[in-house]
């Protein structure tokens, strides 16, 4: 594991139990419960909740780029003030995640100060993995949402009629893109450095890496012409591509052994990954010393947990894709 057995801490190898004949399997996400604007009239355990300020909290751990996306959706929403945050200590060790300070989870549970606690608060006999993020109900102390495709879109437009901000990252008009390179990137670029990093076979190593960089000497030659992945629009799409990118050449290029190439070595995916990181409030939601030190200090795939210190990299340099068309995040129309 490590993870919950029948409600009990079980220490062991990260994401042991997600390989299966040598190749990383991402184990499916549990709690998939959703906010709308309004909630429905009579609650039940799997219907939405009603959007509230100040109710539902965010986990986080910087390292990771699944919660980094809820991250920079709660701050392109403008939702900061509205749901608190909770940030992981930089090392996932033998206890998971943990948090040094212990955090006010609402009055429902004692603060909390190993991430497992949110687990077992939410289901007591719970058995799996304990991942970030986690979409927390502070009033009822439960679990609402631990994954963060879903947890992207609901910030993206259940709170909309409490904070009035209309930017839209999942555009009906261009839905059917958005959701290609979803699919493409999730595969082989957001999962396949994981896929390519926790391989315990050659083979899984090598296909998991070809497609990776296929895939980005795509998106490369795309970038070319096209300011963001939809076109003229920042959309979801480019920010769950964002996550890798700013990841890549400080761990998995190391780390994971993704070092064909650096990004830095694509004049496109290198300029776009800087646009994308200076954009106003981005650069806050990533802690590049937290992302080196937390995938160096994986036992699995580093035992002597020794972190090296480089490479420097500098993502304020300016990005020149001006000379491409864009207009950022479209909004949406104001309702009637
Ligand atoms: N499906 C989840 C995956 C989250 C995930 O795998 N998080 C990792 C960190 S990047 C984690 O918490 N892993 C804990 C572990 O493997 O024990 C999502 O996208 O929200």
């Amino acid at each position: 594991m490590p993870g919950l057995v029948d409600g009990q801490w079980v220490r062991g190898d990260i994401a042991e139990s997600e390989i299966h004949g040598g190749a990383f399997e991402r184990e499916p996400t549990r709690f998939r419960r959703w906010i709308t604007p309004h909630g429905t009239p009579a609650p039940a355990d799997d219907t939405p909740l009603a959007a509230e300020a100040g109710r539902f909290q965010l986990f986080v751990a910087y390292l990771c780029p699944w919660a980094s996306r809820t991250l920079i959706a709660r701050r392109l929403k403008g939702l900061e003030s509205l749901i608190p945050v909770s940030v992981a200590d930089a090392v996932l060790g033998e206890d998971g995640w943990t948090y040094s300070e212990p955090q006010d989870a609402g009055p429902a549970i004692a603060p909390v100060t190993r991430h497992h606690q949110l687990y077992t608060a939410t289901e007591p006999r719970y058995t799996g993995k304990v991942s970030v993020p986690v979409l927390w109900d502070r009033q009822a102390g439960r679990i609402v949402n631990n994954e963060s495709a879903d947890i992207l879109r609901m910030l993206n437009t259940a709170f909309d009629h409490l904070t009035g901000n209309r930017l839209d990252l999942y555009p009906v008009p261009l839905r059917g893109e958005i959701d290609a390179w979803n699919a493409l990137i999730y595969e082989r670029v957001n999962n396949g450095v994981y896929r390519a990093g926790f391989a315990r076979s050659q083979a899984s190593h090598e296909t998991a890496v070809r497609a990776l960089f296929d895939t980005l000497a795509r998106i490369e030659r795309h970038l070319d012409v096209h300011r963001y992945l939809a076109g003229r629009h920042l959309t979801e799409a480019d920010w769950r591509l964002f996550v890798t990118l700013v990841r890549f050449d400080v761990a998995y290029h190391g780390a994971f052994k993704c070092n064909v190439r650096r990004i830095e070595d694509y004049p496109n995916l290198a300029a776009y990954l800087r646009e994308l990181y200076q954009w106003p409030g981005i650069r806050e939601t990533v802690n590049l010393e937290h992302i080196r030190v937390g995938y160096y200090t994986n036992a699995a795939i580093n035992p002597s947990l020794v972190v090296p210190l480089g490479p420097d990299v500098d993502l304020d340099r300016p990005h020149d894709r001006e000379h491409l068309p864009g207009e950022g995040i479209l909004e949406r129309p104001p309702a009637h």
